[in-house]
């Protein structure tokens, strides 16, 4: 888990309050989501600079999830990694303390395909610093939409080699 309730991050002179945030995870939070099999139910947190964050994590599935955040210094955690596994059913808390810099770190279910699946979350500390990309009902549909456009623009390379060739046979021949 790598809880931390004391020690400061470099950058930070005391702890400058704290959060807590009660985050469910489930399939029952997928129907809010679409393209997600099961999700959490909170995908976008914010801390303070330098606050104590306590995560209750409750497993509402019957499968184990997690709530894992990367990024964070590997001075004070192994890896830059905070993580609250639970088993199905179960609710389990941690607390971790989050440095000064205004940053988006990622929190997502590190099991098999459970990110692809839709447990993808972002933690924005200070404000953060943009969202994160794919996150459910943040920053859009964990799979994108193909859109024509989008589908013909992967064409475009191949349409310009086409009419290069085309137009240095043409210059030739004359
Ligand atoms: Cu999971």
């Amino acid at each position: 888990m790598n809880e931390n309730t004391d020690r400061l991050p470099r950058d930070c002179v005391e702890i400058s309050g704290q959060v807590e945030f009660h985050v469910r995870a489930g399939a029952e939070f997928a129907d809010t989501f679409p393209g997600s099999t099961f999700t959490y139910d909170q995908h976008s947190l914010e801390a303070p600079a330098c606050s104590l964050v306590t995560v209750v994590f409750e497993n509402r599935d019957e499968v184990r999830h997690q709530w894992m955040v990367h990024g964070l210094p590997r001075y004070l955690y192994p890896g830059g990694m905070f993580h609250i596994e639970a088993n199905g059913g179960e609710t389990v808390e941690g607390s971790f303390i989050v440095p000064s810099d205004r940053q988006s770190y990622l929190v997502h279910c590190d099991l098999t395909q459970h990110m692809e699946k839709g447990m993808k979350a972002q933690l924005l500390v200070a404000g953060g610093s943009g969202d994160l990309w794919s996150v459910p009902g943040v920053s859009g549909d964990f799979y994108p939409a193909e859109y024509p456009a989008g589908a013909l623009a992967g064409w475009i390379p191949v349409i310009l080699l086409v009419a290069l060739l085309g137009a240095s046979i043409l210059l030739r021949r004359n």
